[in-house]
């Protein structure tokens, strides 16, 4: 009792940032994080993590005293919630306070686990936006530059694609990540000169807006070789797909290839331009299922009529109507895969937007 109410006493001396590593919103949410320490004179440190590491990223958490430990762009269920718990629970018992700020599917077992936390930890889950949005609404509602880095990470977090600096951004944490893991490199370290570029400059710190390039001269050098080779991998990778039509919708089902990611290769098959093999045209499909080595599944859509969190539901998964992931499990005949798949969608047709009136 004592000492918990000594250490209510004290005061937050460091900002500490849990955020997903993998894409422009995780990286720009936790830009924003940091620009939040800056603006309340505390130090900062970041762990830019995923699913899978949760333990360790927790562990470290229960190492931390009189800080402010926000996550963002991190959504959580049964499998991590042990060991988050109790990270959490260490840390806040050594004075430190918790903000939970994300936009995925969280099991209601979850967010009581994280809001029955001692010292009332702050969780906001919002589905309408994206982490980096939240965390500008919730911590630097007036901060001009958190609102760029929000508006940039909803252009690649919806996939609107509107924004230039926010695609190279997207192919430039992608070669760092690749690189990284290549290399075993610690995936943070490597992300850090982008995240701090960010967090100090916004998007000017890291993009030459009359250039229309990044500023890192070897970063944009690896960037145009990554699109090239992408751009080939997925070609190759489209003229093996499988389509079938279910009640009138077209499904698609493609392979893919290793260092493309599901939104790449979402958006590239979006587009009719690159829907072509041999001179024969291909229209985009009303579902399109990406499949993983490991055998996950992602699901995009063109038009409204296929629900993709439906779909990834049939396959142990979940996510917004117009992107979802799953599970199928490993595999070794493609072709196999693609029968089982459309043979399940036809049975359970959840996935098809009604259209009642
Ligand atoms: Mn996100």
């Amino acid at each position: 009792m004592s000492k918990k109410g000594e250490a209510r006493g004290k005061k937050l001396t460091s900002v500490f940032s849990i955020s997903h590593d993998k894409d422009v919103d995780g990286l720009c949410a936790a830009a924003i994080v940091a620009r939040y320490a800056k603006q309340k004179n505390l130090e900062f440190d970041v762990l830019l993590t995923d699913y899978g590491s949760f333990e360790y990223a927790f562990s470290k958490v229960a190492g931390l005293r009189d800080t402010l430990i926000v996550v963002t762009d991190l959504g959580l269920d049964e499998n991590y919630l042990d060991a988050v718990e109790k990270g959490l629970s260490r840390a806040i018992s050594q004075n430190c306070r918790v903000v939970w700020l994300d936009h995925h599917e969280w099991s209601k077992e979850a967010i009581k686990t994280i809001i029955q936390l001692e010292r009332k930890p702050i969780v906001k889950i919002n589905h309408d936006f994206c982490a980096a949005e939240i965390v500008y609404k919730v911590l630097m509602p007036r901060d001009l530059i958190s609102g760029e880095l929000a508006a940039i990470a909803h252009d690649t977090d919806f996939n609107e694609r509107k924004i230039l600096a926010a695609n190279a951004l997207t192919d430039a944490v992608s070669v760092i990540r690749f690189s990284a893991i290549d290399k075993r490199h610690d995936i943070t370290d490597s992300l850090k000169p982008l995240l701090f570029a960010l967090s100090e400059n916004g998007i000017a710190g890291v993009w030459d807006s009359k250039r229309k390039k990044l500023r890192d001269n070897l970063l944009a050098k690896q960037v145009h070789h990554y699109r090239k080779d992408k751009a080939k991998k997925m070609k190759k990778a489209f003229a093996g797909h499988c389509d079938q039509e279910i009640k009138e919708l077209l499904v698609r089902i493609v392979e893919i290839p290793s260092g493309v990611t599901t939104t790449d290769f979402g958006t590239y098959l979006a587009n009719p331009d690159n829907l072509e093999i041999d001179g024969k045209k291909y229209k985009p499909a009303d579902l399109l299922i990406t499949l993983s080595q490991g055998g996950m599944l992602g699901f995009r859509r063109s038009g409204e009529k296929a629900l993709c969190n439906a779909a990834a539901k049939i396959f142990k998964g979940g996510g917004h109507p117009y992107a979802a992931g799953g599970e199928y499990g490993l595999y070794d005949d493609f072709g196999a895969v693609c029968a089982d798949i459309f043979n399940t969608l036809s049975k359970d047709t959840s996935w098809i937007t009604e259209e009642s009136g």
